[in-house]
């Protein structure tokens, strides 16, 4: 069968295009999993981002496939309507399957047409369950055996039991297929830049992570002679940075420390590393796992720092996770002391942070603007998004405090509820205000090797804005224009 995966073109503020292209980790490794006859192309619609019409309808007409498939995160799912329609219009026999978050966790919306017609929905985990639908696709046509499969039948849709995931173990997951990609053109800053995986799944139940509804609290691992080869094939590739996609690598930091031994090991420490972190992990273990991730080529950390406020921390389920611990006894928030190790290991903070919860105030959302402007060096504020089926979703639902549902704004940096205390729109405006600036003054680096990221940063704003001859409202409005203008991908 010819099958051509599509991830979507949506970007959001943090990650603009023209420094930051990612590929989506899912597909490849969805490609690198399907019986080796089939003719599979990946394709990463963040690199076309202006040109995804006349890009979709190219591909459909070279691949000819017989499937395609779309990844989705839910702020994605306007689009993915769009494309789905768009393929169907050009193709009208065609197969649609859908995987990822945003099917995953909101299944009713792709059963019931508004996200779009679509024929298979692949729930959670996809490798198995994608590599049975096309056998039984181009043999039997029986699909109620294939767990984790939605599918439509006789104009009704059935939901095969949800499947187990895999514990990673032997090699039931293979590679994945770098080979399939269709487009090129992936950049971090200037560097070519690819994904890797090394475990999946983590043990917390932080209330706004859509994790634990995706796949349960369980932590499983690759073997790393499974990881090393990812890498070198990520490097035969062509990348020079690699971002690792773990939902949470530090779980098990001894395991973490060793694979930095094995990375300097086999001399695949001349790449630069990106990884998310937990304070905690960091801070109880940085005297020995800082160095050796240093060592290792790790270069950027994104820490879940979420908040610095106790209260706000609860609310997020996210206390636990940045607690400081000594000689067993919990000493207090973590943030300080992993920011601390980072730094002396001349590593740079991506520093994710949550601000606009129920109970902020505009004193408790500027603490974490202050504390961000003095401590991180790349700001990664988002406001609390309600994804499906996550436990902050209710919480903001049950205390009526959501005031968008408009959901390709559920992007992170849109404000879409609101606090007890404070508009969604003067949250945001803080946000904005404040951001905008300390993007600028941590990181040279970032505008010198893509200066049109200061361009994008400053969008909205005019000469008059910056010499304080104007409302700054007025530029944040204007930014708010450009934003929404920039959701239309086709
Ligand atoms: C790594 C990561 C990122 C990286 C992305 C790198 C990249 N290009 O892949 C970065 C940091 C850039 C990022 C950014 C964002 N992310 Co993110 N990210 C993740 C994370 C940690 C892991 C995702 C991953 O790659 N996993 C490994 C792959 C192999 O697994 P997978 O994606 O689940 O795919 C499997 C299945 O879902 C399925 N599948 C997926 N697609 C498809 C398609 C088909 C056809 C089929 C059959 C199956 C299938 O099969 C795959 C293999 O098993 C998750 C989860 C988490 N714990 O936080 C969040 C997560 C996916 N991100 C999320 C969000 C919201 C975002 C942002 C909007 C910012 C934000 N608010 O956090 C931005 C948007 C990015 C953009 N386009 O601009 C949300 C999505 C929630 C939702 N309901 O949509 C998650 C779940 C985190 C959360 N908040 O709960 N993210
Ligand atoms: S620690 Fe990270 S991956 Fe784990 S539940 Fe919290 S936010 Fe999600």
């Amino acid at each position: 069968m010819n099958v051509l995966l599509l991830s979507m073109p949506d970007s959001f503020e943090h990650m603009p295009t023209v420094g930051i292209r990612m590929p989506n980790g899912a597909l490849t490794s969805l490609a690198g999993n399907v019986d080796p006859h089939h003719r599979i192309a990946v394709a990463d619609l963040i690199l076309v981002q202006r040109r995804v019409r006349e890009t979709v309808e190219r591909l459909l007409k070279e691949l000819n496939p017989d499937m395609v498939g779309l990844s989705v995160m839910t702020f994605q799912r306007k689009t993915a309507k769009k494309i789905i329609d768009l393929v169907r219009s050009l193709r009208p026999g065609i197969r649609v399957t859908v995987g990822g978050y945003d099917p995953s966790m909101a299944v009713d919306a792709y059963t019931d047409n508004s996200a779009g017609v679509v024929d298979f929905i692949v729930r959670g985990e996809g490798e198995i369950t994608f590599r049975e639908l096309l056998r039984a696709h181009e043999s039997t046509g029986d699909y109620e055996h294939i767990a984790g499969l939605s599918y439509r039948k006789g104009g009704q849709f059935y939901h095969n039991p949800d499947r187990t995931v895999n514990r990673l173990e032997g090699e039931e997951i293979g590679l994945p297929n770098r080979d399939a990609r269709v487009l090129r053109g992936y950049t971090l800053l200037g560097r070519p830049v690819d994904v890797i995986e090394t475990s999946r799944g983590c043990t917390f139940d932080c209330s706004f992570c859509s994790i634990i509804e995706m796949r349960g609290r369980n932590f499983y691992t690759y073997t790393f002679d499974r990881v090393l080869a990812d890498i070198r094939d990520a490097c035969a590739h062509g990348a020079r940075a690699i971002f690792i996609v773990d939902d949470n690598i530090t779980l098990n930091v001894r395991r973490f420390e060793a694979l930095c031994r094995a990375i300097i090991e086999a001399g695949l420490n001349k790449i630069d590393y990106t990884v998310q972190a937990m304070t905690s992990a960091i801070a109880n273990h940085g005297d020995t796992l800082a160095p050796l991730m240093r060592q290792a080529g790790f270069r950027y950390v994104f820490l879940g720092i979420e908040n610095i406020l106790e209260n706000d921390l609860e609310f997020l389920r996210a206390s636990s996770k940045n607690t400081e611990h000594q000689n067993g006894r919990r000493t207090g928030n973590a943030t300080l002391k992993a920011i601390d190790h980072l730094h002396r290991n001349k590593m740079y903070i991506v520093g994710g942070l949550i601000v606009g919860n129920p109970d902020d105030t505009r004193d408790s959302v500027e603490v974490n603007l202050e504390f961000a402007r003095r401590y991180v060096d790349w700001p990664y504020i988002q406001h609390p998004t309600p994804y499906p089926r996550t436990p902050m979703t209710k919480d903001f639902r049950d205390r009526g405090l959501i005031i968008n549902e408009n959901l390709d704004e559920y992007d992170g940096t849109t404000a879409v509820v609101r606090s007890k205390y404070l508009s969604a729109n003067d949250m945001e405006f803080m946000r904005w205000r404040a951001e905008r600036w300390m993007k600028t003054r941590h990181m040279p680096a970032a505008l010198f090797h893509s200066p049109q990221m200061f361009a994008h940063t400053f969008r909205g704003s005019s000469f008059k804005s910056f010499l304080g001859f104007e409302d700054e409202r007025l530029a944040f409005e204007r930014y708010r224009e450009i934003r929404k203008a920039e959701r239309a991908y086709l």
